[in-house]
């Protein structure tokens, strides 16, 4: 009832439509209609009321409900199952429960605000309310569980073709899978896979895209390394927008993936890559060396070209020199 009430707003937009006249319209009481408004604020939708004239419509909620998202997806499974939370915890943690309990392959999590938002290693990621793309979507890869890092390259692609096109920043790729501009961290990709010895049961690809966050907002410990795309380009994003247009993306690469065009995505991230061609330093739990990072292999892996020879990177934090 209330995406109908919705609706019914919609197609008077800007004009005063009486409670009486939506509850005659849609064969609902005038409480009913009264609670359904206030929710529907709630949700963020700018209504107007007045005690006469009734409720008007005068503009739509900034938040990535469902039926927003939904009015502008063109995917055909990424996206069509979506859990939305105002705030949550880590949409990671709540996308590997709903793909262990069976949820079909593109369902998404999207969240406002994150409280403990991960990066790698137990690391913590910044996730303020409203401003970002904080999504996780389930994937059920028909591989195994060695070419799973795939979906990372897959999703770096997809995210950082998007915001080339969609928001004209000039973003690059960096080792294993940030997207960066001009050195400072736009988006962060966290990839949870869940699998047998020669299955893979899923995967969890988490987002994190900074869209509207100005520059003054990001804390005092990421200040001088994170940006948003609004900080670089100074206009602000429809995330609603963004988001159905990263899901396209991914399906498309995603269906290339499954058939057999790996190669041309691994093209895509080389030339997208800020790391290849760069002398980088390599730091794991227990090494640290430098050398210039030539490729990477098709299990995602980067090849580093050393005094010593040429060394495999298949985890870790790499940075440039
Ligand atoms: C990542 O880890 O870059 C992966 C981040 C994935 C976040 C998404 S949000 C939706 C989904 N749900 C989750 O709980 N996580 C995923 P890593 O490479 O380890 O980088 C983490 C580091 O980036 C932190 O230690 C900070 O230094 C920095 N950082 C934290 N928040 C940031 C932000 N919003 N923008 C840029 N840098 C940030």
């Amino acid at each position: 009832m209330r995406a109908e009430i919705l609706d019914f707003l919609r197609q008077n937009q800007g004009k005063y439509v009486s409670g009486e006249e939506i509850s005659r319209e849609l064969n609902v009481s005038r409480t009913a209609v009264w609670k359904h408004i206030r929710a529907l604020k709630q949700d963020g939708y700018q209504i107007e009321a007045h005690t006469r004239a009734g409720y008007c419509l005068r503009g739509t909620t900034g938040r990535l409900l469902p039926e927003e998202i939904k009015a502008v997806l063109t995917t055909k499974v990424m996206g069509q199952e979506i859990y939305y939370y105002p705030q949550i915890g880590s949409t990671n943690n709540e996308a590997k429960k709903l793909a262990a309990g069976g949820c079909p392959e593109g369902t998404i999590v999207v969240a406002e605000t994150q409280n403990t938002g991960r990066g790698r290693l137990a690391r913590g990621w910044f996730s303020p309310y409203g401003k970002g793309i904080w999504m996780s979507v389930v994937l059920r890869p028909p591989f195994s569980p060695l070419e799973a890092s795939k979906c990372t390259l897959m999703a770096a692609v997809a995210v950082n073709r998007v915001i080339r096109q969609v928001a004209g920043v000039y973003s690059g790729i960096k080792w294993p899978n940030d997207i960066l501009f001009q050195g400072r961290k736009l988006v962060g990709i966290l990839t949870e896979m869940s699998a047998e010895m020669d299955a893979i049961n899923y995967v969890v690809i988490g987002m994190g895209i900074n869209v509207n966050i100005e520059e003054r907002e990001f804390p005092g410990e990421i200040a001088a390394t994170a940006t948003s795309l609004l900080a670089v380009s100074g206009r602000e994003i429809d995330r609603r927008m963004f988001l159905a247009a990263i899901l396209k993306e991914l399906e498309t690469a995603y269906h290339l993936v499954q058939t057999g065009g790996f190669t041309s995505i691994l093209d895509d991230w080389r030339s997208q890559s800020i790391t290849l061609g760069k002398n980088v330093d390599v730091i794991g739990p227990d090494h640290r060396y430098s050398g210039l990072a030539i490729d990477i292999d098709n299990e995602g892996a980067l090849l580093v070209k050393t005094a010593q020879g040429v060394r495999k990177v298949l985890a870790g934090d790499v940075s440039i020199r």
